[in-house]
């Protein structure tokens, strides 16, 4: 697929990153953007090299939200009978393996939910996260409700979807939305240094503590721990578990096969 809003490159041939590119819309996402950032990380997720994505904007915005302009003139029947604004928004959800978020800049409305269906997010100083659509007449309709009060809890999940506030990369962090923050010029460095520790591990064991994180959120407790007790057992028939260990028990840096 050729790409023109989104940037899509790869670091040392095991980091898939790919860059939204609407500077002049604050990357706000439209249908042909979400298009593009859909088959990049669906072709990452299918490529064997690629051990970890990354997702990020600009140093000003991540993502301003979903393109107000092209939104402004549908009606009910548009979005609910269409394919308007809803195209490849879930398909983050469907990629197996981890996708990292480097958040710099405004990450508002779609922009705060593209960036919560990431695994995590490593947020720059200067970003700023929201759920402005009150202010816009609207609620948030690509997850916003229901990923930030599990994320921040309902209290602050309430008073930024009720007021539209935005909140800081300190309390981004300090509330459980971001998992760290860095400086503004250190955000690639880090995230990137957080990739190519993933893409070393085991790929097998990466993509079972993600399927076994994601189901702490579509799961009761018993269940949930029922699920990651028997994805443990399973990795013990890969090679990837006796390597580990053996390279601990040996004093030396283990060679996952990722089998
Ligand atoms: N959509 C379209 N254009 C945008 C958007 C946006 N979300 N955000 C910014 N832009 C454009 C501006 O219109 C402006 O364009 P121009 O130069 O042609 O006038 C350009 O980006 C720069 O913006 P500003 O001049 O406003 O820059 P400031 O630095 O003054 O302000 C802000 C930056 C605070 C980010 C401001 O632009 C703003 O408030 N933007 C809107 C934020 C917003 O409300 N986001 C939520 C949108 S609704 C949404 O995301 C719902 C998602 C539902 C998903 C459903 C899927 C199923």
């Amino acid at each position: 697929m050729a790409y023109e809003l989104v940037e899509v490159r790869t670091e040392g041939g095991k980091v898939g990153i790919v860059t939204l590119n609407r500077p002049k819309q604050l990357n706000a996402l439209n249908n042909q953007l979400m298009d593009e950032l859909g088959a990049a990380l669906r072709a990452f997720d299918a490529d064997e090299a690629i051990g970890c994505m990354i997702v990020t904007g600009s140093e000003k915005a991540f993502a301003a939200g979903a393109d107000i302009g092209a939104m402004a003139t549908y009606t009910f029947a548009d979005v609910y009978k269409g394919d308007y604004i809803t195209r490849n928004w879930e398909t983050i959800r469907s990629v197996r393996k981890p996708v990292i978020a480097a958040v710099s800049g405004f990450c508002l409305g779609g922009g705060c939910e593209l960036a919560m269906m990431c695994d995590f997010i490593i947020a720059a100083d200067n970003a700023k996260f929201g759920q402005p659509e009150i202010k816009l007449g609207i609620i948030p309709g690509a997850g916003g409700t229901q990923r930030l009060p599990r994320s921040v809890g309902k209290s602050k999940a309430m008073d930024m979807a009720l007021t539209g506030r935005m909140i800081d990369a300190t309390e981004a962090e300090s509330c459980g939305l971001a998992s760290r923050v860095v400086p503004l010029d250190k955000l690639m460095e880090e995230t990137l240094g957080a990739a190519l520790m993933i893409c070393d591990y085991s790929q097998i064991a990466v993509m079972a503590a993600k399927e076994s994180v994601n189901r702490s959120f579509e799961t009761g407790l018993a269940d949930g721990v029922m699920f990651e007790r028997r994805m443990f057992h399973a990795l013990f028939a890969t090679t990837d578990q006796k390597e580990g260990m053996d390279a601990f028990v040996n004093k030396r840096k283990a060679q996952f096969k990722h089998q």
